[in-house]
């Protein structure tokens, strides 16, 4: 595990402008893509590799040309009649960059805007050959991949840490066609027919009038469509959860939600759920944290991401399988199987690992690739099929539909990121943005003048097969089946399965959200739907909001839990997490460099966080010793620990602190208060604190030392030691305070 990434040349990130790099003189081609970021793979539609490396990146040569490439001498000056004269409309150069320029954006996706990317590969077990006959899963196989992580409701702009679903989009780039498992990191969705989908959308966006609030769904309309809704309250339950405010891409769940149809060779079929395991266990960050890193770091997911696969901390999930009989009436122990609002408890169908999926390479360009990516829940291959889940039904529509308006045509497959790495002989033809340069003259079959191409495929070359699945004779109707009917049962059990504080923090959610609407009418409909999932939780909700708990209006079920959806409990590897080593006057440079090299052994990052940068920082820590952070640039958000290794100066040093004196009384307290601020935030962040040394004299002084989840070491390896024993666990759950009123 190596350290954060720095560019190179630069003293580390601590805000200092370090030596001054020399302006190049000399012309010189543009530079490659930094290691982890060649470009995607450039296959054409007819299945041949395209390009020499310069031209992927469709930049070549060391001189500025214009777009049909005549070189030019000067970009910084309009063509005008004199200095002072007015432009002239023949200035070219000066018409082709600004006309280009204004028609450099596409439209946003209507949900999931906000997003970021990698390549990796999966590799199949072989575990699921016997039950499908798609080559993905066969054993050992490598099918490269590209993932799209999103939030759902806010701008491309918006913050990574808004409460919100996340999208787990994933391309699997197979040899027998792409295949696209477009999912989120909940496995129930809002609705359960897909015409309403426009409606939750419209709900959960912005208010039309004044357009607020952005990337939020604490407002009327959100909680007015779901209290009508009731169908919504399960997924309601999960975002309201710790798992609406993700500590990470790299730990959470991906779920491919709805039931799908996996073909075998011989033809027989079985229904399954797919699930993506993080290797890092799934963790959430606490509710303040998040509403800090929408201030301090909006881009903290798309980051984290980014630097873990560039420090070489290559995120990786176990794709797995829930698998059922493909029965008549498709439902599993009561649960219909094509209901996306419903789960089936790992415990009752575990689920079977069938492939890993590793992460191993930035983007090179976020637009070409994360922003014109495009996915397609029809993009399927022979042995994987759908089911007639009704919301799945009307996604088979709507994805293939938006890709014409987003991506201005119908031929958004030939850019690089969605061109298939299997061979593609389509009959489409021309036109907007075709880039292929189609052979032959008969586009169409049966033909004689294309010497009969393309054929279609015979069964023995694994044909994509649509399963010949029974339809039940039926009635043409406007309605879903009764056992779509129970709203509130799997809700119940959701929230049962969850440790007393996540159960806290989910009551704290609701009040929250609930406390943000204005209509009175909205809060007690929600109230009335609380109290049908669980009278406690009603009640918690009601008396944060001062409002009165309703009696159920049915009975509530009794419910077994499954202890697999707690996030509490377990423990979990640390790659990539962060340790924040603080620094002071009285520092032993040994005992900290100890500390770094134990934090990097243990695979996670060690971030030293100095009084100050620059030269300051060199003369207290020596030259083998580097600060990444400075009192002042510093926050608790960036740490999953943080360990003290010195005194702190006991007043804050007015250059480099800013207005850190405001509200401390001259002479108070001996802990420089931007440190202060940082201890505090960690330890209601229920993060593990450690120190040694007169690191110790700082937690006294600040009134963490014998505090729950606080350490202290001989050394600095002791102490790190010592915090390792604390960080698997996540958080140090029992800081967060509990009432009881949710304990059973
Ligand atoms: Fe969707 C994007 C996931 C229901 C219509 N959806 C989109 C993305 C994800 C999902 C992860 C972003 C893909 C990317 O990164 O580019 N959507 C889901 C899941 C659903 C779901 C897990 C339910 C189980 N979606 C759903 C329905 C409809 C749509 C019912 C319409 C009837 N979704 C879209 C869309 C988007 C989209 C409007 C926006 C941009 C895009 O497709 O490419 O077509």
């Amino acid at each position: 595990m190596t350290q954060q990434p720095r560019i190179p040349g630069s003293p580390g990130n601590t805000g200092d402008s370090g030596p001054q790099m020399e302006e190049p003189t000399t012309p010189a081609g543009p530079l490659p893509p930094a290691p982890d970021q060649s470009g995607p793979a450039t296959v054409s539609p007819t299945g041949q590799e395209t390009g020499t490396p310069q031209e992927k990146m469709a930049q070549g040569g060391e001189f500025l040309t214009t777009a049909h490439g005549a070189r030019l001498k000067d970009s910084d000056h309009s063509l005008r009649a004199g200095p002072r004269g007015p432009a002239l409309l023949q200035d070219h150069h000066f018409r082709e960059k600004i006309s280009h320029f204004d028609h450099e954006r596409i439209p946003e996706r209507v949900v999931h805007a906000r997003g970021a990317g990698a390549h990796g590969v999966f590799r199949g077990y072989g575990t699921a050959s016997r039950i499908s006959r798609a080559g993905v899963f066969a054993q050992d196989k490598e099918t490269e991949v590209f993932v799209r992580f999103s939030t759902v409701v806010g701008s491309r702009g918006s913050t990574d840490l808004a409460r919100d679903t996340r999208g787990f989009a994933t391309k699997f780039y197979t040899d027998e066609g792409t295949w696209d498992l477009v999912g989120n990191n909940i496995p129930v969705f809002f609705i359960q027919d897909a015409i309403k989908f426009p409606d939750v959308v419209h709900a959960v966006k912005p208010h039309p009038d004044r357009e607020i609030p952005q990337a939020q769904s604490a407002h009327d309309t959100f909680w007015d469509f779901v209290s009508l809704h009731t169908e919504a309250q399960h997924h309601t339950m999960w975002n309201m959860a710790d798992r609406g405010i993700p500590r990470s891409y790299r730990m959470m769940e991906g779920f491919g939600i709805h039931t799908f149809r996996l073909i075998a060779e011989d033809g027989s079929t079985v229904l399954v759920k797919f699930h993506w395991k993080p290797k890092l266990g799934v963790h959430s960050v606490t509710w303040e944290e998040a509403q800090l890193i929408s201030g301090a770091d909006p881009d903290f997911h798309r980051r984290d991401l980014a630097d873990a696969i560039e420090a070489g901390a290559f995120p990786e999930w176990e794709l797995g399988v829930q698998v059922f009989e493909d029965t008549e009436d498709q439902m599993f122990a009561g649960i219909d199987l094509l209901d996306p609002t419903k789960i089936v408890p790992e415990e009752l169908v575990p689920v079977e690992p069938v492939g890993l999926m590793t992460l191993t390479k930035n983007t090179s360009n976020y637009f070409a690739e994360t922003e014109q990516v495009a996915f397609n829940p029809n993009n399927l291959v022979p042995g994987i099929d759908v089911t007639n889940d009704p919301l799945l039904q009307g996604r088979l529509f709507s994805y293939l539909d938006t890709q014409i308006t987003r991506l201005g045509g119908p031929n958004w497959n030939q850019l690089p990121i969605n061109r298939p790495h299997a061979d593609v002989n389509d009959m489409l033809r021309d036109g907007m943005h075709q880039t292929a340069v189609h052979a032959g003259v008969a586009p169409y079959r049966p033909n004689s003048l294309d010497g009969g191409n393309p054929f279609e495929t015979p069964d023995g070359d694994r044909p994509f097969i649509d399963h010949p699945a029974p339809v039940a004779a039926s009635v043409k109707e406007r309605a879903l089946p009764a056992t779509f009917d129970d709203h509130f049962s799997q809700a119940r059990l959701f929230f049962h399965s969850l440790s007393e504080v996540e159960k806290e923090h989910t009551a704290q959610a609701y009040t929250f959200e609930l406390g943000k609407c204005y209509e009175q009418a909205v809060r007690e409909r929600q109230l009335r739907a609380l109290a049908n999932i669980d009278p406690a939780l009603c009640q918690a909700v009601a008396d944060g909001l001062g409002m009165p708990a309703p009696k159920p209006s049915l009975d509530v079920p009794e419910v077994t839990p499954s202890p697999a959806l707690s996030q509490v409990g377990r423990t979990w590897p640390l790659d990539g997490r962060q340790v924040g080593i603080l620094v002071g006057p009285k520092v032993s440079t040994g005992e900290v460099a100890a500390a770094v090299a134990a934090v990097d052994r243990a695979g996670m990052v060690p971030l030293v966080v100095a009084p100050s940068g620059g030269e300051a920082a060199t003369r207290l820590l020596g030259k083998d010793l580097m600060a990444q952070r400075t009192y002042l640039t510093a926050r608790s958000i960036e740490f999953d620990a943080v360990l003290v290794a010195s005194d702190t100066p006991p007043a804050p040093d007015a250059a480099n602190g800013l207005d850190s004196k405001v509200g401390v009384p001259a002479g108070a307290g001996t802990v420089d208060p931007r440190v202060e601020l940082l201890l505090g935030e960690v330890w209601r962040q229920a993060k593990a604190i450690g120190a040694f040394g007169a690191g110790e004299e700082v937690l006294r002084a600040a009134g963490y030392l014998d505090g729950a989840g606080v350490v202290s070491g001989s050394g600095g390896d002791d102490a790190v030691q010592q915090l390792l024993t604390l960080m698997p666990a996540h958080r140090v759950w029992e800081r967060f305070p509990t009432t009881g009123r949710l304990a059973a």
